[in-house]
């Protein structure tokens, strides 16, 4: 490694209650009218945005580390808790835009499940909740759902170069739906 490449190491500091990084470089909030599209109820999502004043749907605590192959990027992801017409909270979802690039997501606190799928239409559900760890292999889109009654907090870990492909999931959707009604949680397949 020639020395203009030779990065400094560093320490950052996090609150694993709430799941907050203190110091940030990135920090990317995402509000309810930033899902239009991605709930099967439009309207209730509207209502959502108009009522509850655009409110915060999930935030992403980043570093700025390079985006190249050797680096690991890491984040904080905390999704609140809630549902639209019964769907439960959820982030956007995404592929890789390196699909061979893998992830980690430490639970650290709540309690969901992570919905993934390959382009091939393969679609699993693994469970999420605190002290688990989630494999999110290469190929495979990623999306967290919080069924719980508290913020969603994950720790993610992925190669720095691996990018971020939302276009295609947004496409294709994810064929599996979670919702929550009655305290009742309901994994609905689409046909
Ligand atoms: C990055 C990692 C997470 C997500 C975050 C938000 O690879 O998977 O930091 O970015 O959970 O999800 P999304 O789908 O909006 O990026
Ligand atoms: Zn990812």
């Amino acid at each position: 490694m020639s020395s203009e490449k030779i990065f400094p190491p560093f320490g950052t500091n996090l609150d694993l209650i709430h799941g907050v990084m203190f110091d940030p470089d990135i920090h990317l909030v995402r509000r309810a009218s930033g899902m239009r599209g991605h709930y099967r109820n439009s309207e209730a999502l509207e209502e959502l945005i108009r009522d509850r004043n655009d409110p915060i749907h999930y935030e992403v605590f980043e570093k700025d580390i390079p985006e190249e192959s050797g680096h690991l990027r890491f984040s904080i992801s905390k999704l609140q808790p809630g549902v639209i017409d019964g769907e439960c909270f959820m982030t956007k979802g995404h592929y890789h835009s390196i699909p061979e690039s893998a992830e980690i997501y430490l639970c650290l606190r709540g309690e969901g499940y992570m919905l993934l799928k390959t382009s091939a239409g393969e679609c699993e559900v693994v469970a999420m909740k605190e002290g688990r760890l989630v494999y999110v292999p290469p190929f495979w889109a990623h999306r967290s759902v919080n069924t719980g009654g508290e913020p969603l907090v994950s720790l993610c870990v992925y190669p720095a170069g691996a990018g971020h492909n939302y276009g295609d999931i947004e496409r294709e959707g994810f064929p599996k739906r979670i919702y929550k009604r009655e305290g009742k949680i309901d994994i609905l397949s689409l046909k």
